[in-house]
């Protein structure tokens, strides 16, 4: 085998991403994760009313708007000092909620399960079932015109071992079609309160401006029941299957095993969370202390002639590096490499994300029907919580999350009072800081705001989930999370590194957020 695999750019993910690794024989020794493009969205901010954060923040991202709508918004009132009243904050939980539902079903379906379902077990379809059947004919036709298949939008797709049970995989197949229809239903629900889907406009410091109607919630609860018929049906039962044939990936892609998460989904008083935020270093789990945050951006391409090491609000001084100056780290065998900076946690490389979610909130002890359906699914799957930050376990923690936020969200729907509206006015802060941190679907999300004397946005800094999962080394040379969960992973066949592309894709990664 050849002395590195370069994946460049990964596919069935958001943004440019250049995974490079270095072999030893089969073995992966080495990995770097390279963010491919600048953005520059704190900087864009400056100069605006701190009001309008929320709608620029939400242009980071297709995907996940929400979540920097709602850091956004966390921020301000944390500058302004308030809280949204409980209407504003069951209608904000319920907007980002069911778009992470959304985010979760599209990831499985339409991004990852092809990595484990076969999509040519459809030509072998027998049943009745419309959707699969002109699927069926459409690839017929392909083969019968002298087109390869699999086709796009099936592609790309390594020569690799897929699943072998003809039923798992035409449920996979159905689940895919089927889960298109779902996620248009959950972007209406977003927009239902949240004005607007994608990038819901009606998330604004001090709370949801959307009136709950009786006929909007009626509206909401009815597409409600409907969604969660199909993630507990046939969501569930799709990721258990797929789990079950590749029982290894519990195994793979483990990393540091080191979890960060933030508190989220709050009681309609803003307090009790119902997933724990904390961090996991060593198999032991405490408290979230955001104090403990830096950046280093030592194989990053930016410098600010001085302290790689940064805190937040800090990065200001970072300026990206000029062109000359690119070119001569590229020509270096140990350059920067990447427009992600690196966060760490007191000095740790961090896992955020879906497996963080669950085993925070695990090990916190906080949340028995969490406790209950990891407990279950370890008995029936034959693992623990420690193989949940593996590339199966992560899938498995995004059906465990839909699952529990879509109960939790019909408890939260019924506690909103009709027609009271869940938003009130504030000044805007003058010469204030404040911090807003949630878990966007990717993970813990935080942004950072200052202002100036008219109340006009000064700094803004966000550190984003997938910044912590694709970071790059760190002056230290400690690799970022996801560069050490492909470090020892075997690769069958360089040309069809399908080992690497799992590994890469069970983190979900977002680089138009990460590089921000
Ligand atoms: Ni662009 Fe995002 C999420 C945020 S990514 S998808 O989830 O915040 O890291």
């Amino acid at each position: 085998m050849g002395e590195k695999i370069i994946i460049d750019p990964v596919t069935r993910i958001e943004g440019h991403l250049r995974v490079e690794t270095a072999m030893e024989g089969r073995r992966v020794k080495s990995a770097r994760c390279s963010g491919d493009m600048f953005r520059g969205i704190e900087k864009a901010l400056k100069g605006f009313d701190a009001r309008v954060a929320q709608h620029i923040t939400q242009r980071t991202c297709g995907v996940c708007p929400y979540a920097h709508a709602e850091a956004s918004a966390l921020a301000l009132e944390s500058a302004m000092g308030i809280r949204p009243n409980v209407n504003g904050q069951l209608l904000r939980n319920l907007t980002v909620g069911v778009y992470q539902i959304k985010d979760h079903l599209l990831h499985f379906y339409t991004l990852c399960a092809l990595d484990f379902i076969d999509i040519t077990a459809v030509l072998e379809y027998r049943g009745n079932d419309q959707a699969l059947l002109q699927v069926k004919s459409w690839v017929q036709h392909e083969l019968a015109n002298n087109k390869v298949f699999p086709a796009a939008p099936f592609l790309p797709r390594y020569e690799a071992t897929y699943c072998s049970d003809h039923e798992v995989n035409i449920s996979g197949i159905k689940g895919y079609l089927d889960a298109i229809e779902i996620m248009a239903q959950l972007h209406k629900m977003v927009a239902i309160f949240g004005a607007k889907a994608p990038h819901p406009v009606a998330i604004e410091a001090g709370g949801v401006t959307t009136m709950p109607t009786v006929d909007r919630l009626a509206h909401f609860g009815t597409l409600l029941s409907h969604c969660t018929d199909f993630v507990r049906n046939r969501y569930g039962n799709d990721v258990l299957a797929v789990a079950k044939a590749f029982p290894a990936y519990f195994k793979e892609g483990k990393g540091y095993g080191n979890t960060l998460s933030a508190p989220y989904l709050p009681d309609g008083n803003g307090e009790n969370f119902f997933f724990a935020g904390g961090v996991t270093i060593g198999g032991s789990y405490r408290p979230l202390d955001l104090g403990k945050i830096t950046e280093d951006h030592s194989y990053a391409y930016y410098h600010n002639g001085s302290s790689p090491l940064l805190r937040p609000l800090q990065t200001d001084t970072l300026r990206p590096l000029s062109a000359r100056d690119f070119e001569v780290e590229q020509g270096k065998v140990d350059g920067k490499y990447s427009w992600n900076r690196a966060p760490r946690y007191d000095g740790h490389a961090m896992e955020v994300g879906p497996a963080a979610r669950v085993v925070n909130t695990y090990r916190s002890g906080s949340n028995p029907e969490l406790t209950a359906m990891v407990n279950r699914l370890n008995r029936e799957l034959g693992i623990t919580i420690d193989d949940y930050p593996s590339v199966m376990g992560r899938h498995l923690s995004r059906y465990i999350l839909a699952d529990l936020t879509l109960r939790h969200m019909e408890r939260q729907l019924a506690e909103v009072r009709p027609d009271v509206l869940g938003f009130t006015h504030h000044p805007v802060p003058v010469n204030a800081r404040g911090v807003g941190i949630t878990e966007a679907t990717r993970g813990a999300l935080a942004h950072w705001i200052e202002t100036d004397g008219k109340g006009v946005i000064r700094n803004y800094e966000m550190v984003v989930p997938t910044t912590w999962n694709m970071s790059p080394r760190d002056g230290r040379g400690n690799p970022g999370a996801v560069e050490k969960m492909l470090e020892g992973t075997e690769v069958a066949d360089a040309a069809n590194p399908m080992e690497l592309a799992r590994i890469v894709r069970s983190t979900d990664p977002c680089i138009g957020c990460s590089v921000h």
